[in-house]
C-alpha cells in the first residue's frame, strides 16, 4: 500500500463513497423520497484544502473502480458491507489504499478490518483529521478508534457542493447526536456511546438558513433528547419560515411547550419510533420507555399542533404472535397517523439484540446483504416462522398505503392533508408498480 501522495507539485486526490450496494437499492426502491445523505459532505468538510475531494453517493451514480485517486474513504451501513468489500478490493488492487468508517466499521471492527487498509471505529471529528496527516506523511495506523465521544461545538457545515441535489433542495443536517438509552436493537449505543452533544444554536441555524430550498431534514437521533436546547433552535429558527420534520422520542408528543415552538419554526411532521404496540415486546428489548398506553394521546397531542406524524413500526419482537399485523394497522388507522416506516427486526451484528439471538443459535445467517430489515428475516422469530412475519411485513405495508387505510387515516387527521395526501398517494402508486 502507498503511504503518502503523489508527486509534490501535484493535488492529492480523495474519493469519498457513499456506498449502497444494488442489492439494497433494489430493495428500498419504493421509497418515493431520495434521501440526502451528509456524512461525507460533512467529512470532506475536514479536509484540508490542498486535497481535491470527490464524492459518489452510490445512490445516485454508481463507482467507477478506475477513477483516478490517492485515498479511497468509503461509509455504510450493514447490509452493503459485501459490496463495499468487493469494491474495497477492486481499489486496492490497483494500489489505492482504502479507508472505512460509518456504522457497519463501528459495530464490528473486525469484521472490516479485514478488508480496508484503515479502518475508523466510532466518531471522527478528531481522528480522521488526525489520519490525513499521518497518511500525507506516510505515518498511518490501520486502526483509528474514537474512545472520547467528541464535542460537537465547532462541527464544521457539511460542504453542500458535495451533495448529489445539485439544486441544494434537499437542506439535510444535524443538530445534535447520540442518545442516551440503551435499547436492545439499535446500534446508536455502541456508535455514540450513549453520550449526548449539540451543536452551538447559532451554528445550527445559520446551516439551516443557508439552505436555499424550503425542506429541511435534521438528521439527528432524536431532536427532543435535550427539550431546552430545542426549544432554543425552534426560536432561533423560526424567522426563516422554512418547513422541517426530524426524528424524536413518543416525549416529544407529551410536551406542549416544545410542540408548540416546534409547529411555529416551521415542523411539519414528526418521525417517532413507536416500534411496537406491545408494552412486554418493548420491555423485552429495554425500549421501556415506550409507554404503549401513551401512544394515542401523543399522537394526538402532536395533530392538534397541526404537526404529522410518521411512525416506525418493527415487527418480529419476541412478543409478537400472527395477530400484532392487524392490530398494529387498526392502532394506526385508528390513531389517523399519516405516514410509516416498517421494518422487520433485524439484529445487527454487535447489538445486544444480536448477541442474544446468537446465543440462543436463532441467528439464521451472517450474510449481511440480507440484513436489510425489508425483505429478508435473519434469525428465528419466538412465536411465528419467518414466512408468516414476512407476509405480515407485507400485508401491513399493503394495507397500510391502500385507498382505503389512506382515506381512513387522513380523514381522521387532515393534518397537512395538501402534502399527506401527495406523498401517500406515491407511495400507494409506488407500491402498486412493485406489485
Ligand atoms: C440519515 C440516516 C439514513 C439515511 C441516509 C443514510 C446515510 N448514509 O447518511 C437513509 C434514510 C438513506 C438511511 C437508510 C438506512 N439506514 Co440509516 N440512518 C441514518 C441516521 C439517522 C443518521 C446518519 C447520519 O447522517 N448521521 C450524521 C453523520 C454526520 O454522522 P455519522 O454518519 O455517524 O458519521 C460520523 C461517524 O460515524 C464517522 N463516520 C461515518 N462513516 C465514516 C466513514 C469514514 C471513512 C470515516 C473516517 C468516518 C466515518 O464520522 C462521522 C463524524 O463523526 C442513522 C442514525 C445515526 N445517528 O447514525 C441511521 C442508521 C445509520 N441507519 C441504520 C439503518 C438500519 C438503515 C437501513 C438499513 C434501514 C433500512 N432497513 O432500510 C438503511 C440502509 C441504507 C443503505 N443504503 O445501506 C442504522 C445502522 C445499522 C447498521 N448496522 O448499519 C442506524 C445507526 C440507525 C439505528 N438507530 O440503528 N439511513
Amino acid at each position: 500500500m502507498q503511504g503518502t501522495c503523489r508527486g509534490s507539485t501535484e493535488r492529492p486526490r480523495l474519493l469519498l463513497i457513499t456506498a449502497s450496494s444494488p442489492e439494497i437499492q433494489r430493495v428500498r426502491r419504493t421509497r418515493v423520497l431520495n434521501f440526502q445523505q451528509i456524512t461525507m459532505p460533512y467529512l470532506a468538510a475536514f479536509v484540508p484544502a490542498h486535497w481535491d475531494v470527490v464524492h459518489i453517493d452510490e445512490a445516485v451514480t454508481p463507482v467507477d473502480v478506475t477513477m483516478k485517486a490517492d485515498l479511497v474513504a468509503m461509509t455504510f451501513h450493514t447490509p452493503s458491507a459485501p459490496h463495499v468489500y468487493m469494491l474495497s478490493a477492486e481499489f486496492r488492487k490497483r494500489g489505492v489504499p482504502v479507508v472505512l468508517g460509518g456504522p457497519h466499521v463501528t459495530l464490528v471492527p473486525d469484521d472490516a478490518q479485514a478488508h480496508a487498509d484503515v479502518i475508523f471505529v466510532g466518531e471522527a471529528e478528531t481522528s480522521w483529521p488526525r489520519f490525513l496527516n499521518d497518511f500525507e506523511h506516510g505515518r498511518h495506523t490501520t486502526r483509528y478508534d474514537s474512545r472520547i465521544p467528541p464535542l460537537l461545538d465547532n462541527a464544521p457545515m457539511a460542504r453542500k457542493d458535495l451533495f448529489h441535489r445539485c439544486d441544494y433542495s434537499a437542506g439535510r443536517l444535524f443538530a445534535t447526536r447520540g442518545c442516551p438509552h440503551r435499547c436492545d436493537f439499535c446500534a446508536l449505543p455502541i456508535l455514540y456511546q450513549r453520550t449526548v452533544r449539540t451543536r452551538p444554536v447559532d451554528a445550527v441555524a445559520a446551516e439551516y438558513a443557508s439552505f436555499p430550498g424550503k425542506v429541511i431534514i435534521f438528521w439527528d437521533d432524536n431532536l427532543a433528547n435535550d427539550t431546552a436546547y430545542a426549544k432554543n433552535l425552534f426560536l432561533a429558527i423560526m424567522r426563516y419560515k422554512k418547513w422541517w420534520s426530524s426524528q424524536v422520542s413518543i416525549q416529544a408528543g407529551m410536551d406542549d411547550e416544545f410542540l408548540e415552538l416546534a409547529a411555529r419554526s416551521g415542523c411539519k411532521q414528526l418521525f417517532i419510533g413507536l416500534e411496537s404496540i406491545s408494552q412486554n415486546s418493548m420491555d423485552d428489548v429495554n425500549k421501556t420507555f415506550n409507554r404503549v398506553q401513551d401512544y394515542a394521546g401523543a399522537i394526538k397531542r402532536i395533530h392538534s399542533h397541526g404537526i404529522a406524524v410518521q411512525s416506525g413500526i418493527v415487527f418480529g419482537f419476541e412478543d409478537d404472535t400472527e395477530t400484532i399485523f392487524r392490530s398494529t394497522l387498526d392502532f394506526l388507522e385508528e390513531a389517523g397517523v399519516q405516514n410509516a416506516t416498517f421494518n422487520i427486526l433485524t439484529p445487527y451484528p454487535g447489538t445486544k439484540l444480536y448477541q442474544r439471538l446468537e446465543a440462543e443459535g436463532r441467528i439464521l445467517t451472517r450474510d449481511w446483504s440480507k440484513y436489510n430489515g425489508r425483505e429478508d428475516v435473519v434469525f428465528q422469530p419466538r412465536h411465528m416462522s419467518s414466512k408468516t412475519l414476512l407476509e405480515g411485513y407485507r400485508y401491513a405495508n399493503e394495507r397500510f398505503y391502500s385507498w382505503r387505510s389512506l382515506s381512513r387515516r387522513l380523514s381522521r387527521s387532515p393534518v397537512g392533508l395538501w402534502w399527506t395526501l401527495p406523498l401517500n398517494l406515491a407511495y400507494t402508486w409506488a407500491l402498486r408498480c412493485r406489485r
